[in-house]
Parts: structure tokens; sequence; C-alpha cells
């Protein structure tokens, strides 16, 4: 099967041209102006933006958390995923306290593994770090699973100590891996949880209160350190404010690189959304929203290159699970959905609204995650040799955002009625027309588990 693209503008990280691109089989096999190919299928993209398709590096599809699961299955969460132009997602595998690392690969594999309609790699998040699992990092990047989580938070579940942080990170360093993080301090946030509880405040506002900007700015810090001492690429996932980026900036000044993600909602929803009753519920996450002065930071740090990834840490719960914290907001399930509208999003509100170029666009919300993480050059850009994962926007469009016609597998919506300015119209994966004019036109079980090369720590 071969697919010629004509007269798109295409745009990279990096380029902006006019050209037609010929598709044979998965892959890319020529770009140029009035190419001398005859193929099967011919799409006109005059008047639409041609680039790679999208890469979320965090999202958790049918995670076990907190007493439930988020509602997105890997089959239901990678067809909204593509919906919205994204094209691969990396997912989080969650080791239990206690066993192995092959243990939790093998639970996601067998809900992953044709199921999946988008492509897919994991992180492996190492919750227990011990002589076991030291063993077995080497064994989870020859599986092509080359970066593993960390949560400085979420003790007795999910979190290590610097103990196990420092260790880990040697390893990983030694093994040509990337250690990725939830910085916040978990044992500041406890406290502060149990403080407002036990005075009896217990809407969604002080799930926003018991995770105060110096928790995410400390371990942000502590992080950045440990990494500097161990020499092990590092990656702060969903970064979300003005402290916390200060500490990375500061590592700057050693000529540290530690990488930052941010994510959509973090960039355009602030914490006036949780000074409503039950209803914040919808936006507790952690960390929580910030502020606008955060948000000011977030898209200067994207154009000073201190920011390099926009994601989603796409969580959805329905909400009657999120009901489940109606007396305590300590027990309302964290996480937000946003999988199928990042891209837009970033568009309408980044590049259409001018605060970032449309090559920065394809370098925050594809490239960068491509490269941090080993999937590049196979992800991540248009080229000869490039998976022919393309999304085909018009950037003029407008529509409007709601629960009612969204695919995620979540009842509500955290951007309901927004009205947006660009769509996505055509989704290629790997050389096969997987979305187009509303409707996906690619099966469950089409999505691979794509193996990821060793990482550089370089972009
Ligand atoms: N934060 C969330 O909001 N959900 C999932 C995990 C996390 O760290
Ligand atoms: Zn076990
Ligand atoms: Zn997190
Ligand atoms: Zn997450």
């Amino acid at each position: 099967m071969s697919i010629l693209i004509k007269n798109g503008r295409v745009i990279t990280a990096t380029d902006d041209y006019v050209a037609d691109i010929f598709i044979e089989g998965e892959t890319i096999a020529a770009i140029g102006k009035n190419l001398p190919v005859k193929a099967d299928k011919e799409i006109d993209a005059a008047g639409l933006l041609v680039m790679p398709g999208g890469i979320d590096p965090h999202v958790h599809l049918e995670m076990p958390f907190m007493g439930t699961f988020s509602s997105d299955t890997h089959e239901t969460g990678t067809r909204a995923a593509l919906f919205g132009g994204t094209t691969t997602v990396i997912d989080f595998v969650l080791q239990k306290q206690g066993h192995s690392l092959k243990e939790a690969l093998a639970e996601w594999n067998s809900r992953a593994k044709g199921t999946t309609v988008g492509d897919y790699s994991f992180h492996m998040a190492v919750t227990d770090y011990n002589d076991h699992t030291k063993a077995e990092i080497k064994e989870m990047i020859e599986e092509g699973i080359t970066s593993f989580k960390t949560f400085m938070a979420y003790k007795g579940a999910l979190m290590i100590d610097d103990r196990q942080m420092v260790a880990l990170m040697q390893e990983v360093k030694q093994q040509g891996g990337i250690v990725t993080v939830h910085a916040t301090n978990g044992d500041m946030i406890d406290y502060l949880t149990a403080k407002h509880k036990a005075e009896g405040k217990l809407s969604p506002l002080y799930h926003y209160l018991s995770q105060p900007e110096v928790t995410e700015a400390e371990a942000s810090n502590r992080f950045a350190e440990i990494a500097d001492y161990t020499g092990c690429p590092g990656y702060i996932v969903h970064l979300t404010c003005e402290g916390a980026l200060n500490a990375v900036r500061n590592a700057t000044r050693r000529n540290q690189k530690v990488f930052v993600e941010t994510c959509i909602q973090y960039l355009l929803l602030d914490a006036s959304l949780y000074e409503q009753d039950f209803e914040g519920a919808k936006w507790v996450m952690s960390p929580p929203l910030r502020e606008k002065k955060d948000q000011a930071t977030l898209w200067a740090g994207i154009n000073q290159g201190l920011v390099n990834v926009v994601a989603t840490d796409h969580c959805p719960f329905m909400w009657e699970q999120k009901l489940m914290g109606k007396n305590d907001f300590s027990k309302i399930p964290n996480g937000h959905p946003a999988i199928e509208n990042r891209m837009e999003l970033l568009f309408s509100e980044g590049v259409n609204k001018g605060r970032i170029t449309l090559n920065k666009y394809v370098e925050v919300a594809s490239t960068n995650a491509a490269k941090i993480f080993g999937l590049f050059p196979k992800k991540g850009t248009i080229a000869v040799g490039s998976d022919a994962d393309i999304i085909l926007l018009d950037p003029k469009e407008k529509h409007t955002l709601s629960a009612a016609t969204h695919h995620m597998n979540v009842d509500y919506s955290g951007y309901e009625g927004w009205e947006l300015t660009g769509k996505v119209k055509t989704v290629l994966l790997r050389g096969q027309v997987a979305i187009d004019n509303n409707q996906c036109l690619v099966q469950k079980g089409y999505g691979q588990f794509i193996k990821r090369n060793k990482v550089t720590g370089k972009i």
C-alpha cells in the first residue's frame, strides 16, 4: 500500500516547507515537490499543516490507583489519543512493593497486548528498589524499556526514599537509561493532608492547599542534586510551578541538563477551579493546578528551552469514582482526562494565540519526547525512513470540546464548552489512515509496542 500526501505545509521541529510526502508500507519513502510517483491513494493536504504524530509520554491507562482503576483502557485511551492527533503514548507499569519488575510488566502486557489501537511503550515505575530490582534494570532495558519512573510522594504505595533514589540512579546510568520523577515532598504533603483533615477541612480546595508550591520546589531541587551527583540523565514529570522550574534553572548554572515535562492543564487552568464545592474534584490531580503566575512561567520556560515536553498525565476517573472522596478530599482519585485534547488545546491556545511558534509546537508535542526517550528518528519527525505517523491539521477550523463528543471513557470534560481554533482532520499511523472524517479506521490491536533505544541524555 502506498499513499501520497500532496500540497501540504510540512512542519517539523526545525523546518517549514511545502512538499509532497510519499509513503510506502509503514514508512516515509520520499519527500519533495511534484514527486514522480504513482500511489494507491492520494490525500490532498492543501491548506493543511502536515506534522509528525503527537507523542504523549505520560499517560495512565487502566491503572490500579487509590482503590480503583483509571477509566480508559489501553484500547479506549489510545483510540481517543488518535482522534486528537497523538499516535504514540508511553504508559506506566507500576511495580508492586515487595514484588518484581517482571511481574508488573507481565500484568501490563496482559492488558495492552492485542488491545491497543495506537502505538505505545512503557516506563517502568520502580517503587521498591533492592538487590533483586537492581538485577532487573538491565533486563528491562533489553526489553526496550529504557526509562524508570520514581515517586518522591505516595509513601507506603509508590514512594522510594533518597537512599533508593541514589542507588537506582547509579544503576540506571550504568545501563544507559533515564530516571523520571514525580517530584513532590511526600512527607510534607502527608503531614499537611492529615492536619487539614483533623481540622475538618475536607473539600477539594484542601487537596490544593496540602500540596503547596514549596513541596514541589524542594523535591525538584533534591532530585536535580542527586541526578548531578550520580551523573544519571533525569526528567521531571508534570512540573507545574515557578519554584520547581527555578530549581531546574539553577541546575543549568553548573551546565547540568534536567529534562522537564509540563502538562497541558498546568499551562491553561488554575487553582481558582478548586474554589467551588465538590465540582473542583474534576481537577483534583497531583500536583494540583497552580496560579496564573505559574502559567506564565511555564510558557516562558517552553520558549527558554527549559520545559522540553508538554504531556497530559492522562489519568481519567468517572464522576462516580470521584465521588469516593465526596466527604474527604484525600479519597478523591487523583487525575484528569486530556489524552484526546492535548494537541488541539496546545495548538489553539499556544500557536494560534501567539505564545509558541509552529516549530516549537512540534518540538514539545512530539520531537523532544522521541529524542529523550529513545524513539527518535523512528517517531517524532517527518523524514525519509521514519514511521509514517503524520497528522493533517486545519489551523482555522473551529470546534467545541465536550464530554458529549469526546472519545475518552470518562463522563465529564475538564474543558467543557471550550471553543478551539485548529482541528486534527486526518491521522496516519505507520502508513495507515487511522483517523479521517471523525472516524477511526484502524482496529483494536493495530497498536504496536515500540521497543525504545538506550537514551543519550541529549536532545
Ligand atoms: N498524579 C495524578 O494526578 N494521577 C496519577 C498519578 C499522579 O501522580
Ligand atoms: Zn511477587
Ligand atoms: Zn505523578
Ligand atoms: Zn502520572
